[in-house]
Formats: structure tokens, sequence, C-alpha cells
């Protein structure tokens, strides 16, 4: 079996792209199985950060080859410039980005009825990054969509304009006024197509088919995170694909007995972006020390994270839904000061203690039920081995373990390739 899957199992933002880039050494494919440019993985290394959003973590490797695969949905626009900042790496990308004919291309329009949807929506909107992920989603199931295969064929275009003029007649049922300049952004559409068009369209499931009989090795990289999932996540407050194990199979037409590990990525405390319920929200000094220690603004629409402490009972439904069978926790350092942190292990749920999440998980209905443990003050980041660590942080490790029934093999202590424990 050579396929392995990296998974984030809170809200997103876990730290996918920092763990893929370290993993990648491992791995002769990183591909990428579902969601598109609303995803914003930061990767830093050698004193520089960077920002990826449709194109695999695996990118900055020499040997590795990265694919977008079908279940990923492409802006051309957005993908063009993701390849212009790579411009200074001396990369040599064509070599090894390959793209899925069947991946589904994000219109102009796409995003500007994501923009009409969430607009019309008022106070009950998603919090969408407005990327147009939803809508060309919608175009997919619904079966409207244009795939990439479709650039190869000589009446792309038709079908291109067929689909753009249906959507600029459904942004105006919203009745929402949304200003735009339709020639100009397919201007800029039509030019990234041009560009996109140099890097090879490949049936990649037969290609994932090929590696695999030669035993390559395969990282599955997943975007968002699985309680952002479209079927198991905290809807109508999700994204549009499936950001569970699952996805991983559809999204790159992989096997489900061809899986060996799944990893499970967590943050030592929880954020969310965007709208939603989070029960363990933090609305005091705590939640702000998280949000301005850990930086938390998100990485592709700049928006503050809501910050709030470690939910295993979230966590643990995670990791039922996933398989997962090693963790990994990132962050740590940033609960260095905290003199008590708390976990939540239960929640009180119409009166009674519960310990699963229930289908309604509004904030009025559930308060959590918190463990308090003993925090620590020695700064982590310049730690590089688990037996530098302070007691109280190997308790808080431990203490997740056995709650989780999976192992933690790996503690990240701070953005940095190099700030990385192996247990
Ligand atoms: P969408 O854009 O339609 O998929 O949004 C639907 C919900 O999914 C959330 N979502 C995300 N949550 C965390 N991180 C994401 N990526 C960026 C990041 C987000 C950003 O890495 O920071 O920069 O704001 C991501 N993408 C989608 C979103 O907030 C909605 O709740
Ligand atoms: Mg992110």
């Amino acid at each position: 079996m050579a396929v392995d899957l990296l998974l984030g199992l809170q809200w997103g933002d876990e730290g996918k792209g920092k763990i893929v880039d370290v993993l990648t050494a491992n791995y002769n494919i990183i591909a990428r199985f579902q969601g598109g440019p609303n995803a914003g993985h930061t990767l830093e290394f050698d004193g520089i950060k960077h920002v990826l959003h449709t194109i695999p973590s695996g990118i900055f490797h020499k040997d590795a080859i990265n694919l977008v695969g079908n279940g990923v949905v492409i802006d051309p626009v957005i993908f063009k410039k993701e390849l212009d900042n790579l411009e200074k790496f001396d990369l040599d990308y064509v070599s090894k980005l390959l793209i899925s004919r069947k991946a589904h291309i994000i219109l102009p329009t796409h995003r500007l009825l994501d923009a009409a949807s969430e607009a019309a929506k008022g106070k009950a909107k998603i919090g969408s990054t407005l990327k147009g992920i939803g809508p060309t989603y919608m175009d997919k199931t619904g079966r409207n969509g244009l795939r990439i295969g479709d650039l190869e064929m000589n009446d792309w275009k038709e079908k291109y304009r067929n689909l753009a003029d249906k959507h600029e007649s459904m942004i105006s049922h919203y009745g929402v006024d949304i200003q735009y300049n339709l020639k100009e952004l397919e201007k800029e559409f039509f030019e990234a197509i041009k560009v996109l068009k140099k890097l090879p369209f490949i049936d990649s499931e037969e290609y994932l088919h090929r590696a695999q009989k030669e035993n390559k090795t395969i990282l599955a990289e997943g975007a968002q995170g699985s309680l952002l999932d479209i079927d198991f996540g905290t809807y109508p407050f999700v994204t549009s694909s499936n950001t569970t194990a699952a996805g991983a199979c559809t999204g790159l037409g992989i096997a489900p007995n061809q899986i060996n590990e799944v990893f499970g990525i967590f943050k030592a405390y929880t954020t969310r972006v965007g709208s939603g319920p989070f029960p363990t929200e933090l609305f005091d000094e705590d939640g702000k020390t998280m949000a301005k220690v850990g930086n938390e603004f998100g990485a592709t629409t700049g928006r503050p994270r809501r910050c709030g402490w470690l939910d295993l009972v979230a966590l643990k439904y995670a990791v039922q839904v996933n398989g997962v069978t090693q963790l990994m926790m990132m962050k740590g350092d940033v609960l260095s000061g905290f003199e008590t942190l708390k976990v939540c292990t239960g929640y009180k749920y119409k009166g009674e203690e519960i310990e699963h999440l229930p289908y309604n998980i509004e904030e009025e209905n559930l308060t959590p039920i918190y463990k308090e443990i003993k925090g620590w003050k020695e700064d982590l980041t310049k730690m590089t081995e688990e037996s530098e660590f302070p007691q109280e942080f190997k308790d808080y490790i431990t203490f997740i373990e056995k709650e989780l029934e999976v192992p933690i093999k790996i503690v990240s202590v701070g953005p940095d390739r190099k700030q990385t424990i192996m247990r």
C-alpha cells in the first residue's frame, strides 16, 4: 500500500502545509484531492514564508511530483499568480506539476455568484472566502461544470460562454448589488488559461494507478479541516467538498484499500475562520492571547481567526470519521505562559452530559465541560528534542493521546521546517 493521507482535524489552518513540506522527502508524489484556492497552506524555511492555495505543498522539493487531483477546483487566475510567485525559486515546476483533466474550473462568474449568495444571506452568511468554491462544486454536481480537459477541445469557449451567461442571469436573481466588470475579469481569465495550458494535463487516476504499480509513494494532502466537511462538518457552515479521508478516494481515484497511514493534524488549541458554531470559543483575554501569539489570521483572506480551547469531543469525532493512525500536534508553543489550560472533554446538552457531537451544535444549547491542566512557562520554540520539554507540556501531550487513543508522532513548536520534533 503506497498512499498516505494527511488531513486537518479541526476547522482548517492546523498547519497542513508545514507538515507536508516536512514529510515530502519521504514521498515521490504529493497530491491535492479537494478544495481550491480557498485554502491557504503556509510553509516557512530559510527565513522566508510562502503561502500556497492550489499548488500542493511539496513544490519546493527538487524531486517530488505535485499533482492537482480531479477533486480540486482551480481558478486559473489564482493559479497563475501562484506560478508567478514560484518564478523566483528556479524550481522548473513545469516538469513536476501535473493537473488532472477532470478537475473543475472556477469561472469569474462563480466568484461573483459566491459574493451574491453571501450578500443575499446577510447575517446568516457562511463566511466564505469568496473564491467561488460553492458555486463551482454546485456546477460540478449539477453536471454543468467546465473541466480542465475541456480546454483541450475546440468548443470550450462556447461552453464557457453558455455557462457564464447563465451565471449572469442567476446573479441578477439574487437581488443584491454586486459591482463587476466581466470584460475585465474575462481578459484576466483567458490570459491565465494560456499560462495554465503550458502545464501537463493528465488522466490523473491512471497516472496514480501506474505509480502505485511502480511502488511510488504518494501523499494525499487535504485542505480545510474535517469540521468543514460538506457531510460531517457543522453544516451549513462548511465548505463544499469532502475534506475527510473518503474525499481522497473520490478526489484522486484511489481505492480505500490502498490507503496506509492517515495522518491527522490538529492545533494544541482550536481556531475557526468564518461563521458557524464553535463550542469552546473564547471571547476573553485568553482568546486574544492565542490569536496574537499564534498570529491567527486567514492565510487567504487575512481575516482574524476565532480562537478557543482544545475540543477533544470534536477531535475524537474527526479521528473516527477519518480513521486517523497518527496524530501531529501543532502550535503547542503558543500556549506557553498560560497558568492553567482547559481542554473540553464533554458537552452539557439539553440538561445532559454527552461525549459526542450532536446534530445541532448551536452555541446556545451546548456548554463545554472542561478539564483543567497545569500550564508551562518555558519557551518551546528553540527546543529540538522531546527530552527538553517541560513536564507540564509532556503531560498535556500524554493526556490528549490517552483521550484520543492514537499516538502523537510529531510535535511542532514553530512555523519553520526545523521546529519539528519527531517522536
Ligand atoms: P468557502 O470559501 O466557501 O470554502 O468557505 C466556506 C467555509 O469554509 C471555511 N474555509 C476555511 N477555513 C479555514 N481556512 C481556510 N483557508 C484560509 C486559511 C482561509 C482564509 O488558510 O486561512 O484565509 O480566510 C478555509 N477555506 C474555507 C470558510 O471560512 C467558511 O467558513
Ligand atoms: Mg490555512
